[in-house]
């Protein structure tokens, strides 16, 4: 629209520079041990940005033995917790600081509105780092009672060197969930970026040591899933692994982890979230939370409220609404003011989202609007918006993770709580309504490890994060975060021993 168009300003010219491209171990920046190298691109236009070192399963030997040694004999997990907490809190200080140069690299190399790293990621990942800085020196063990005359101590120790896997759809907030509470619970890591986006976790991981974090405790290693994720997955010398991406590729890490040696797998996978909007709504407010809770991120985000559920009585409106406000969605180039949407991360997921665009057209859905690209260049894809979804269709079901809402009718709570829990996923739901029973009701049916009320994507360091079924294994984020990187330990002493 036309008043949307006139909020977007001048381009915000970004003040980056790509100064760290190399592996990062043991404290050093290195080249890959092949000496090979990958692009890396600017999806606004497909442009080659920086070439990257390119890791694979001999890297990550190198970066693994980097974080064996500074877990067995280096300083971290010796290290006072209140030295860790202060290191932490050191580096959150240098993030802030380098708050928007960190998110012009963020949007550079992923495409996001720069408006929404600067203002809200950046701020957020901060923030994380603070949260689990207090943690650190507040790690705890039990005493226990046992039935013999014993004394018994629980110990909860850091289980080792973390292998740690993220994804390119929020490289800093994916950095920070992995890298925040494995440095607090004392843990070496090896983190692997995603092959799409490996430029800003080499810039946070320089911050860390420049924060006086010794070396060999977090190694960068970016490279491709098959080749370093993989040896990664599978290697003897790493305690415990944490991955972030789609379920079939977090299937191969769980199998992997198994083969080898059997450690710790924690999944935090796909999603088709419902976001249910019920007869009482306020439907204008209903309407912009559901665009929200869909579009946000380019529609990449595992949460993403996928399968917008309008109750009948609200639905034609619902959709002239929702239709109005995915047309005025502003679309361009994400370094400019007010602009809402960016390009998808590369052709890949791109051509991904035009082919579920066409499935839905194919089986009768109602192309409300959107359905296309925007532009020649680049990976821009129309705000698109879809009616007449019915339960079956590939729309319906798989994550597309892209700009593409799917409107289904439902008629009462029974059926939308059968048809919200009728699917594999089972990560996220978001409820809008003024009646507390009928909150209360759908908070308790839905099988979801995230209920958002009347919001939707509130993201807070201290609340949990994670999926039922299909959407992952285990939590992060918060408390339950310290648990999938805490080793448990019992001791047991007589408490008058005989041979004394
Ligand atoms: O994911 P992958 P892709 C979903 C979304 C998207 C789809 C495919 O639906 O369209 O996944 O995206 C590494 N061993 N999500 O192909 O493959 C890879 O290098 C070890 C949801 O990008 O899961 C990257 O670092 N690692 C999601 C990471 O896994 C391997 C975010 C994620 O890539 C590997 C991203 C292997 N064999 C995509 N193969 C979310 N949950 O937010 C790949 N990797």
């Amino acid at each position: 629209s036309t008043a949307a168009a006139a909020a977007v300003e001048e381009l915000i010219t970004p003040t980056v520079q790509i100064n760290y491209t190399q592996l990062l171990i043991n404290g050093q920046f290195v080249d890959a041990a092949s000496g090979k190298t990958f692009p890396t691109f600017d999806p606004r236009t497909g442009e080659v940005i920086a070439n990257v070192a390119e890791g694979d399963a001999e890297d990550i030997n190198r970066a693994v033995s980097a974080a064996r040694k500074a877990f067995d004999e280096g300083p971290w997990p010796r290290m006072s917790p209140y030295e860790r907490s202060r290191i932490l809190l050191r580096f959150a200080d240098l993030a802030e600081k380098h708050n928007d140069e960190l998110a012009a690299l963020e949007t550079w190399n992923n495409g996001k509105p720069y408006e929404q790293a600067a203002k809200a990621e950046l701020p957020l990942f901060v923030r994380l780092f603070r949260y689990y800085a207090g943690w650190a020196d507040k790690i705890h063990g039990l005493t226990v009672q046992a039935d013999g005359p014993h004394h018994v101590q629980i110990l909860h120790e850091p289980i080792g060197v973390a292998g740690q896997i993220i994804p390119w759809n929020f490289p800093l907030m994916m950095f920070a969930w992995k890298v925040g509470p494995a440095l607090a619970c004392g843990n070496t890591i090896v983190l692997k970026t995603a092959e799409q986006t490996p430029l800003t976790a080499l810039f946070a991981a320089k911050l860390f040591h420049e924060a006086g974090l010794p070396p060999g405790i977090l190694n960068i290693v970016s490279g491709y899933g098959p080749t370093a994720g993989a040896a990664l997955a599978s290697h003897m010398d790493v305690d415990k692994i944490a991955f972030t991406g789609s379920t079939d590729t977090g299937k191969i890490v769980q199998e992997l982890a198994s083969k080898s040696n059997l450690k710790p797998v924690t999944l935090e996978l796909g999603g088709k979230s419902p976001f249910i909007v019920c007869e009482d709504a306020d439907i204008d407010q209903a309407v912009e939370l559901a665009h929200f809770a869909l579009f946000f991120n380019q529609g990449q985000c595992c949460c993403a409220g996928s399968r917008t559920f309008v109750h009948e009585s609200v639905y034609d409106e619902f959709i002239e609404k929702a239709k109005a406000r995915a047309l005025s969605r502003t679309v361009g180039d994400p370094f400019k003011k007010g602009i809402e949407q960016g390009p998808q991360i590369d052709p890949e997921q791109f051509a991904k989202v035009l082919r579920y665009i066409r499935s839905g057209i194919e089986s009768n859905a109602t192309l409300e609007c959107g359905g296309g690209r925007i532009g020649s260049k680049g990976y821009f894809v129309q705000p698109t918006v879809f009616s007449n979804v019915q339960d079956d269709m590939l729309i319906a079901k798989d994550e597309i993770f892209g700009p593409v809402q799917s409107i289904l009718k439902y008629k009462d709570l029974d059926e939308v709580i059968r048809r919200a829990n009728s699917t594999r996923y089972g990560l996220a739901a978001g409820v809008f309504t003024k009646n507390i029973n009928t909150a209360n009701t759908l908070t308790r049916a839905l099988r979801v490890g995230t209920v958002w009320v009347n919001c939707f994507d509130v993201f807070d360091a201290a609340i949990p994060f994670g999926g039922y079924k299909m959407s992952g294994v285990g939590r992060e984020k918060g408390i339950y975060s310290l648990n999938n990187y805490l080793q448990v330990k019992a001791v047991i002493t007589p408490l008058k021993n005989p041979a004394w």
